[in-house]
């Protein structure tokens, strides 16, 4: 026997997912956050859990109070038929639209409102006497520049907790520097407060939640735009007596945007170009295939790199491939899932040039300098002149990647091989653009 409750991130109910195809065979109805809603309620009753919990930003702002009342009174209507409790603490989006639709749909358990703690128990279903009990704060503004965490332990001090783990229910900010005006925590405040678990809203990439006390962002219920990549999707929430509590991916988003990229080197006609891109896309798309429960659509974000005599092309081409055709619909390739060409880049792209670098590296100046370089760290990785050239890279990067300011973006790979390869990329481009300097110098030198 266990507790079991359903915990959903931000929903944003009322924003519009518009992902750039009208007829890719997929219903783009099913995309939207209320359709991600519904099936989560859908998991909610097939599982059977004792409750659910919403971490803020259920609402997408106070224009969608309508519509919000809606859909939410529709699926928590479903689910007090099921005898299941909802609780919800509000964002800073839906501030003043939750508690008011709190008032008008009863089995709504608004927790923690006007930013003070408060706490409400759950009990399993299936043995009453096994409890957790669920502790929610809601912003009382749109912004709040502080943390709400120093007024925690006056409050757990009433709270007894040999009825049942405390689970925290937050819409919040977790920062170092705290200075946001969205409820900025520490994690060390969070771990003070010695909960059982802390679920939060706010940011939108979800976290890994493992560990015995499972503790981050639960993520968007859906990738709300292109930016928001990857595994989308609510959490089922497991408590057995004498064990950690446990988290677990369930009802995973109908439409995942993805990151690609293209190596365009050895494609030298539109027609390879054009087939390479539907490769890429289809290759994505069989990639998200294998994992569980894939989605129905993919959309993808693909960088083109690589040398290539189509480099002056390039550009128009990518733009005729965003809008091909008399339709003003996305390329998009295969059926389980649908994947869609959402936005392409150019990154570094380099005409095809047969480079000479032995030769190169026997003329005079800056690029005679350069070329050997790169024979070093290409022909002999460890000699002694390759190691110091990486070890003096390496310290440079560390010195940017140890920067407060890039903090928050997960640290690079570093190691000798990468740094190496990062290298060979710079110092082949960096060679590319002298030797180009160097001929447009010499063929200006001859029209005088
Ligand atoms: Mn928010």
């Amino acid at each position: 026997m266990a507790v079991r409750l359903l915990c959903i991130g931000d929903l944003h109910l009322g924003r519009r997912i518009r992902p750039g195809i009208t007829d890719a065979g997929v219903n783009l109805a099913e995309l939207q956050p209320e359709a991600a809603w519904r099936r989560s309620i859908d998991t909610a009753i097939n599982l059977g859990v004792d409750g659910v919990l919403l971490a803020g930003d259920v609402i997408d702002g106070d224009s969608h109070f309508f519509f919000g009342c809606q859909i939410l009174h529709r699926e928590i209507a479903r689910l007090v038929e099921h005898g299941i409790p909802v609780v919800a603490v509000a964002g800073n989006h839906d501030v003043s639209v939750l508690p008011r639709l709190a008032t008008e749909i009863p089995y709504l358990k608004l927790l923690g409102k006007n930013g003070s703690w408060e706490s409400v128990t759950i009990s399993s279903r299936r043995n009453p006497g096994e409890k957790v009990q669920i502790v929610g704060w809601s912003f009382p503004t749109p912004t709040f520049p502080a943390s709400p965490l120093p007024a925690l332990p006056a409050f757990l001090a009433g709270i007894n907790r040999a009825d049942g783990p405390l689970i925290g229910l937050l819409h919040c900010d977790i920062t170092a520097s705290k200075a946001s005006p969205h409820a900025p925590v520490s994690v060390s405040e969070l771990a003070g407060a010695e909960l059982s678990a802390w679920l939060l809203g706010h940011i939108h990439v979800p976290a890994s939640l493992q560990g015995d006390v499972p503790t981050g962002y639960l993520g968007s219920l859906i990738g709300l735009d292109p930016s928001e990549t990857g595994w989308h999707g609510a959490w089922l929430l497991t408590y057995e007596p004498g064990t950690p509590i446990r988290m677990e991916r369930q009802a995973p988003a109908q439409l995942q945007w993805h990151n690609a990229e293209l190596d365009v080197t050895g494609i030298d006609t539109p027609e390879a170009f054009e087939a390479s891109i539907l490769g890429a896309l289809r290759a994505a798309g069989e990639t998200t295939a294998l994992g569980p429960e894939p989605p129905i659509l993919v959309g993808i974000r693909l960088t083109i790199t690589g040398s290539t005599a189509l480099c002056a092309a390039l550009p128009a081409l990518t733009e005729k491939l965003l809008a091909p055709g008399d339709t003003s619909d996305r390329i998009s390739v295969g059926t389980s899932p649908v994947c869609f060409l959402d936005d392409i880049s150019l990154r570094n792209i380099k005409p095809e040039t047969t480079l000479d670098l032995r030769a190169t590296a026997k003329s005079v100046g800056p690029p005679a300098a350069l070329a050997a370089m790169l024979l070093c760290l290409q022909e002999e990785p460890d000699s002694a002149e390759a190691l110091a050239i990486i070890h003096e890279a390496g310290n440079s990067m560390r010195f940017a990647v140890d920067k407060r300011t890039y903090a928050r973006i997960p640290a690079p790979d570093l190691s000798q091989e990468a740094i190496r390869s990062h290298l060979l990329n710079a110092g082949f481009a960096a060679l590319h653009l002298l030797l180009e300097q160097r001929s447009t110098q010499s063929s200006e030198g001859k029209s005088l």
